[in-house]
């Protein structure tokens, strides 16, 4: 549909793509996502978007992903079902999910929700978050639990979600 969105490929309030279509510029309309790599994904009672891409993405990248997905951005994680539910999906090496250590709004190895989720639920592997490499600020989740990572590490995996749902 032209001129469904903003120049700038951003989609107009009144109006969102299908799921799994995002506005492109400059001509402003509504396209299947490029990368067939990433599949609506019901979780618990959540929609989530996960993706296994071709090739290594950073946090940067992976919360971009997650943006050409309208309303969507790199998913908060709530319960412990969830967490389950999302074991077995995305990459066998590591998906990006939306919890970062944020010196600015709190105390280093104060995890924060992207989405501003309370951060009263998580799911740290075993000895993490251990800030090992002396900036882990990131967060993936791989086979189930949780690592903190440097933000600029790729990883092929990314899961996003809505904040409202
Ligand atoms: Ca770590």
């Amino acid at each position: 549909m032209e001129g469904s969105c903003n120049a700038n490929g951003t989609c107009q309030r009144s109006f969102k793509c299908a799921q799994g279509e995002v506005c492109v510029a400059p001509d402003n309309h509504c396209e299947p996502v490029a990368n067939s790599a990433c599949q609506v994904v019901q979780v618990e009672l959540r929609t989530m978007v996960v993706c296994d891409l071709d090739s290594p993405q950073s946090f940067q990248q992976a919360t971009q992903v997650c943006q050409a997905w309208e309303g969507f951005g790199l998913a908060s994680v709530r319960t412990a079902a969830e967490v389950n539910a999302l074991a077995n999906l995305g990459d066998w090496f590591g998906n990006w999910i939306g919890y970062v250590d944020n010196p600015m709004v709190s105390a280093p190895g104060s995890f924060v929700w992207m989405d501003g989720t309370a951060p009263a639920f998580n799911a740290w592997c075993i000895g993490q978050p251990n800030n090992l490499f002396a900036g882990e600020n990131c967060v993936v989740m791989d086979d189930g639990c949780w690592h903190d990572v440097p933000c600029d590490w790729e990883k092929e995996g990314v899961i996003c979600s809505r904040p409202d749902a």
